[in-house]
């Protein structure tokens, strides 16, 4: 055991005092990890939009003084009572969805949903005792989503803790605790596109990139980019975009364009924008008798789903996923692999990497739209 272990461990953490307001890097108190929690060491952080957007608190419930971050890598430093897969040392990924292993979801070889461990944005604490381990002179600084990486320590629940390949570099597959995986998931697990057909992906951020690079590595020989914002594709033509179509080149409805240029529509489609035209878009532009649409973008919370019945009694299919529907503990470690031998490239999603003290940069990138992940390190 670590000689911190069992004991408060004072480091540094991007603490988000207000809602908008850029984080300030404060020295925090982390707790010891109680019964199945794991302590660990960040040593790599990347920004994801879901950071951004609960930092906004815009419509939001606002939970403050919170640590934000969810997607990074780091080193085992202690474990609670019950833990008996992980120890000191050993390399982790948090995800902010978790897998207990033991609820309908976990058994289930379909679902990744699980019920205890399943995200929850307006938490702030862990959910053994409802208490946070993160304080201040004291005073309680909140959780994000269970895994707060914006912090040289952080206690996650086991259950959000992938083991991985320790000689996988932690600087880039940390990437893969959220957007590149639910990205490459929603292709390679749910919309499974084969060989020599053709994807359609709605919006070209990472994840729609990632979803981008699950079509080239399946074989997909037509893989067509729609995006508002033209200057995307020409990076994402290193992701396998071959065809671009913006839809504000055209007057009619892009699924119309899309179904011209298919013989009658795309073999799978795949919705990483959350805007719920272009959701009804990527499920009327798969071809009939065959096509799947996924859709992985998170909708406006009053956002309604119209389209005609004909589309879907025309063996049209509808899907949706969380996480790429892979199960963190259980698949990450391969996703990791796949990295290792080559077949998947991680380094064009990272378009910046800053130090920790310089954090603040990485969400001016991300909102002016300039970067895919921003690699934040935790060690200067
Ligand atoms: C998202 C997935 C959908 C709900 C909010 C969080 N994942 C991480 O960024
Ligand atoms: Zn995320």
């Amino acid at each position: 055991m670590a000689s911190t272990a069992g004991k408060v461990i004072k480091c540094r953490a991007a603490v988000a005092w207000e809602a908008g307001k850029p984080l300030v890097i404060e020295e925090v108190e982390v707790a010891p990890p109680q019964a199945m929690e794991v302590r660990i060491k960040i040593l790599f952080t990347s920004l994801c939009h879901t950071d951004v957007y609960f930092w906004e608190a815009k419509g939001q419930k606002p939970v403050f003084p919170r640590i934000f971050g969810h997607e990074a890598g780091g080193i085992v430093e202690s474990v609670g009572e019950g833990v008996t897969e992980l120890a000191p040392g050993d390399h982790v990924l948090p995800v902010f969805t978790g897998e207990c292993k033991d609820c309908a979801h976990c058994k289930s070889e379909e679902s990744n949903m699980c019920t205890l461990l399943r995200i929850n944005t307006d938490r702030g604490v862990m959910i053994g005792d409802g208490q946070s381990r993160f304080s201040i002179h004291g005073k309680p600084i909140y959780h994000f989503v269970g895994t707060s990486t914006f912090s040289e320590y952080t206690v996650v629940h086991v259950g959000c803790l992938a083991k991985i390949n320790p000689n996988a570099p932690l600087d880039k597959v940390c990437v893969l605790s959220c957007g590149i995986s639910t990205g490459l998931g929603a292709t390679l697990n749910v919309a499974k596109p084969a060989k020599g057909s053709s994807v359609a992906i709605f919006g070209l951020g990472a994840v729609g990139l990632a979803a981008a690079e699950g079509a080239r590595i399946a074989g997909a020989s037509r893989i067509i980019g729609v995006d508002v914002n033209p200057r995307r594709f020409l990076e994402a033509k290193k992701f396998g975009v071959n065809e671009f179509v913006n839809p504000k080149d055209y007057q009619k409805p892009v699924q119309e364009v899309l179904a011209e240029m298919t013989d009658g529509g795309v073999d799978r489609s795949i919705e990483c924008t959350g805007n719920i035209d272009a959701m009804i878009s990527a499920f009327e532009c798969v071809h009939d008798g065959w096509g799947v649409a996924v859709l992985v973008g998170v909708p406006h919370k009053d956002a309604v789903f119209k389209t005609h019945p004909m589309n879907v009694l025309n063996e049209r299919t509808l899907k949706g996923t969380f996480f790429g529907n892979y199960k963190p503990r259980s698949d990450i470690p391969a996703v990791v692999e796949k990295y290792m031998s080559k077949e998947l490239e991680l380094e064009k999603f990272i378009t910046h990497e800053i130090p920790f003290s310089e954090i603040n940069k990485a969400f001016e990138y991300m909102l002016k739209g300039d970067s895919l992940r921003c690699i934040i390190r935790m060690q200067e």
